[in-house]
């Protein structure tokens, strides 16, 4: 068996659901990713601007590099794209039991946590599967040299993905399988071998829809496959640093950390089949946190519950802004004393959010009020 076909066996067996080569010429996107940039969309993601340059070429990230193997792991619960009515994503089997998570279940307060999160960190998960392919190409090439990379590194991987066969970018801008629909991460392995690479992607099967652009709840798509991250919720719930701002804040309904509704309402992701990688399994203490039980953590607290998840990146302060802005979305009066709390806060993010929040909780039951007196 050739190099490439042992390569992607061993990336199968590694655990990897996609595996594909493309090779290592300049990224076909880089002109979009500039214009992109240069109109301010990705806010205040300023590693986007400072890495610009870097990602015009994967020789950027290792300069010998002559390939780059990409590959997708699929992290769809079995939860993903099936939600109750309220909007909460349900628990189903396979959810490893904590006793936090039992209680918040039972208190019926929850908040939304996006798939991609629910488990260990992607990152570790990737990097660690990455780095053993690495060490086995070593074995049977002897003095290889390469690099596996997963989101950090300045790579334009759905650009790659798409180049190495794995799929198309549909108009939510998700590099989307036909089988495994968009759930999937994507990592690279950059290796300075000419492999014999995979034909490209070349078809597109979004057709006629429309339905990710339709139900972003803050309308982030400028157009398709072109996204404001300035509006989208994920960066507002992550990556932004400072008060989200205010005309966003409805928007973000019970999303507390990332939002799927882009991919929930895909059809490629319908018949997706779930992931099996068991560090990737919902933890129950994520799919139903509590807003309320998060604004009584503090920092050890926070630390103890969400280091080595996908959410510690928020950081305490992130989080809880989060928490009070569902709280006021949600605009339950019981929620008052424990955002009152919150005004006491030492971080002003953190202040500022709950201000906020009781503002909204009281000027919606003053509003239910007047309607209820017939005003
Ligand atoms: C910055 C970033 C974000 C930003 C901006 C997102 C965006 N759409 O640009 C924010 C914080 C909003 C974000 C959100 C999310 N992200 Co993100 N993010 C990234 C990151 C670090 C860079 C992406 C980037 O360069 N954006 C700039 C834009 C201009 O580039 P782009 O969207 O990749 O688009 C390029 C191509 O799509 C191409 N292109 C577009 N259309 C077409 C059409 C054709 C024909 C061609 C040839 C090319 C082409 O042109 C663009 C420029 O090259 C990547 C990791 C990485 N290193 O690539 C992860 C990554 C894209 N994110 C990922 C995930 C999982 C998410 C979320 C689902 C997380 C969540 N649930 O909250 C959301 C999804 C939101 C969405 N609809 O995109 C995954 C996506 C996996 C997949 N199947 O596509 C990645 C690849 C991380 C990973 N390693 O798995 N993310
Ligand atoms: S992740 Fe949510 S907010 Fe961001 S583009 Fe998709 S639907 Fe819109
Ligand atoms: S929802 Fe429709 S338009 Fe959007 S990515 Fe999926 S198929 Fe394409």
């Amino acid at each position: 068996m050739q190099l490439e076909e042992r390569l992607k066996d061993k990336a199968r067996w590694l655990g990897f659901d996609l595996v594909g080569i493309a090779p290592a010429t300049p990224a076909d996107g880089f002109d979009r990713l500039r214009e992109w940039l240069d109109d301010g969309c990705a806010g205040e993601m300023h590693y986007m601007h400072q890495q610009a340059e870097a990602r015009r070429h994967p020789s950027s990230i290792l300069p010998e590099v002559r390939s780059i193997v990409m590959t997708a792991l699929n992290y769809k619960g079995q939860e993903s794209g099936v939600r109750d009515q309220s909007g909460v994503k349900r628990l189903e089997s396979g959810v490893r039991n904590q006793e936090s998570g039992v209680r918040n279940q039972e208190s019926g307060v929850r908040g939304r946590v996006a798939s991609y999160a629910l488990g260990a960190d992607y990152h570790d998960v990737m990097r660690g599967k990455l780095n053993d392919l690495l060490d086995w190409v070593r074995q049977e090439v002897p003095g290889v040299h390469g690099r596996g990379v997963v989101d950090t590194a300045p790579l334009l991987e759905r650009d790659f993905a798409r180049r190495a066969g794995l799929g198309w970018i549909g108009k939510n801008t998700m590099l989307i399988h036909k089988k495994l629909g968009s759930f999937v991460f994507l990592g690279a392995l950059l290796l300075d071998l000419p492999l014999r690479a995979d034909e490209p992607f070349d078809s597109f099967h979004c057709g006629t829809c429309t339905a990710c652009l339709d139900a972003c709840p803050t309308e982030a798509f400028i157009s398709p496959g072109l996204l404001d991250a300035r509006r989208c919720i994920s960066y507002l719930t992550i990556e932004l640093r400072q008060p989200i701002d205010d005309t966003l804040r409805p928007g973000i309904g019970d999303w507390l950390f990332g939002c799927d509704v882009c991919q929930d309402v895909c059809p490629w992701n319908r018949k997706a089949p779930s992931g099996n990688d068991p560090a990737l399994q919902p933890r129950a203490d994520l799919v139903a946190l509590d807003p309320m039980d998060l604004l009584g953590m503090n920092a050890e607290d926070f630390r103890r519950r969400f280091k080595g998840t996908a959410l510690w990146r928020a950081k305490r302060r992130g989080l809880l802004r989060n928490a009070c802005i569902v709280l006021g979305n949600r605009g339950d009066p019981e929620a008052v004393p424990a955002l009152k709390i919150a005004l006491t806060d030492e971080e002003p993010l953190i202040r500022e959010a709950a201000a906020w929040a009781i503002e909204r909780i009281r000027s919606q039951e003053s509003e239910v009020r007047s309607q209820g007196s017939g005003q």
